[in-house]
């Protein structure tokens, strides 16, 4: 029976403003891990590498981003291994956008699916037995049923459908700007396996007699603690369910911790537990609450400079009473680039929610303004996030 390995959300390239100066290592850390998602391939000699989208973080990687893609595709090619990608939200199949420059194809038995079937779908019988559907984004999702319209092949062979999408699980709190996977279609797709994109974070949503997953992306592209750093070996099985292995392929790691400084007389606990923590893969969100001590003479600033050189990057949030009193006035840069990244009260509000969503929706809107250098965009939204937070925490933001 076929099998394949799946990735997602690669983000090559990916501007990683968050990380200053190591920006260009953590690059590198994600080209590294790329390439052991095609080592994996390689080693289990499976039929095909599936991309289900964002495999770069915009439409204009660099040309040594592009080359370095094509050569690790090409090594697939080499092998018999077949490459398949779904264009996603960041590298949308747009007119100008990067499947219409960088030439992925002449990399061997790489296909870049472009939507030119009825309804917007490709459908592809491999030399291996599988059948794929894939339909790309072209623009955002606007909100339409992932699934809609699938031209399910009834010469498919049995327990060999596979759809190639890059789209969010609906978890009742739609985003417009997506498209939308409803759980009940999984359930009713009649499929063998969906290979999801999107969400940077491995989730199984699996249903009825279809296996669903998202693998995550293969390194951590933001400073959202929850895991990322796997491939998925996928094994379709006659007659039976897919079997799925999540193999480890990330190298950094994402944590948060989160200290109330009240009640401690000076910073030295915090300093232990910070030093205690130290990981030169680890990138760590300390957020500081409470009320200080009079005995605190140092700034969040001096501990996050005395410690990162123990980590791939440290962040020390100052969220203690007032100064989050000062950070409810108009956001001056460091407000807003605080705000971008790490608003105390998101962690109040569980994965998945309505709310939570919104606010993380909130925040990428934030980074975008940020990198297109648009002011007046990024103090309305910085804006707008900060009553979100403020409401959704229960307190009045006016
Ligand atoms: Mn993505």
């Amino acid at each position: 029976m076929p099998s394949f390995v799946h990735i997602a959300d690669v983000h090559l390239d990916a501007r990683l403003r968050f990380l200053g100066e190591r920006g260009g290592q953590h690059r590198a850390n994600i080209r590294a891990a790329f390439t052991r998602c095609v080592d994996l391939a390689l080693e289990r000699r499976v039929d095909a590498l599936l991309i289900a989208g964002d495999l770069f973080d915009s439409q204009r990687p660099g040309r040594g981003t592009v080359d370095f893609t094509r050569q690790q595709l090409a090594r697939l090619s080499q092998a018999g291994i077949a490459v398949r990608i779904v264009p996603g939200t960041h590298d949308a199949l747009t007119p100008s956008g990067v499947y219409s420059w960088a030439d992925l194809e002449s990399a061997g038995d790489v296909r870049v699916y472009r939507g030119d079937g009825p309804g917007g779908w490709d459908v592809e019988h491999l030399a291996s037995g599988l059948t794929i559907y894939a339909r790309p984004t072209v623009e955002k999702g606007g909100g339409l049923p992932a699934l809609q319209g699938l031209p399910r092949d009834p010469a498919a062979r049995p327990g060999c459908e596979v759809a190639l999408v890059h789209a969010a699980l609906d978890l009742g709190s739609n985003d417009e700007e997506d498209y939308i996977i409803d759980p009940r279609e999984v359930e009713s797709s009649g499929l063998a396996y969906i290979a999801a994109g999107h969400w940077h974070t491995p989730r199984d949503f699996s249903r009825g007699q279809t296996v669903a997953r998202y693998p995550g992306s293969p390194e951590p592209v933001s400073l959202d603690p929850r895991r990322a750093g796997q491939a998925l070996v996928v094994t379709l099985t006659a007659g039976g369910r897919p079997q799925v292995e999540p193999v480890e392929v990330g190298r950094i790691r994402v944590d948060m911790y989160d200290f109330d400084v009240t009640g401690h007389e000076d910073e030295q606990p915090l300093e232990t537990e910070i030093a205690r923590m130290a990981d030169p893969d680890l990138m760590l969100r300390v957020r500081l609450r409470g009320s200080r001590g009079p005995g605190w003479t140092r700034t969040a600033e001096d501990l996050a400079a005395q410690f990162a050189p123990r980590f791939f990057h440290l962040s020390v949030e100052d969220n203690t009473t007032d100064e989050l009193a000062a950070a409810a006035d108009l956001p001056g840069p460091d407000a807003v680039s605080r705000r971008a990244h790490l608003p105390p009260e998101l962690a109040a509000l569980p994965p998945g929610t309505a709310a939570r969503r919104c606010i993380e929706r909130l925040q990428r809107r934030l980074e975008e303004a940020a990198a297109q250098g648009d002011e007046a965009e990024q103090r309305r939204v910085a804006e707008a996030l900060r009553l979100g937070l403020a409401l959704f925490a229960g307190r009045d933001p006016w």
